[in-house]
């Protein structure tokens, strides 16, 4: 299992953290999505066939592009 965490500057209300989680939460391989409205930050945990690749790939196609993968 992998954990990642991008900074997502497109999310701007409930909506977006609710679309992102929807969204990426459907993609097969990831456990959990927690979308942060307030640090803008999305924080995923995920196994194979997922990766990071395909995680930002989504998100790009939703319109909330990963601007950053934050190392904690
Ligand atoms: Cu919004």
């Amino acid at each position: 299992m992998t954990t990642v965490t991008y900074s997502v500057p497109a999310m701007h209300c409930d909506h977006c953290t609710h679309t992102i989680e929807m969204e990426v939460g459907e993609l097969q391989g990831v456990q959990t999505v927690k979308a942060d409205l307030n640090t803008k930050k999305v924080q995923i945990t995920f196994d194979t066939p997922a990766s990071e690749q395909s995680i930002k790939a989504l998100l790009s196609e939703i319109d909330y592009p990963a601007e950053g993968l934050i190392t904690l």
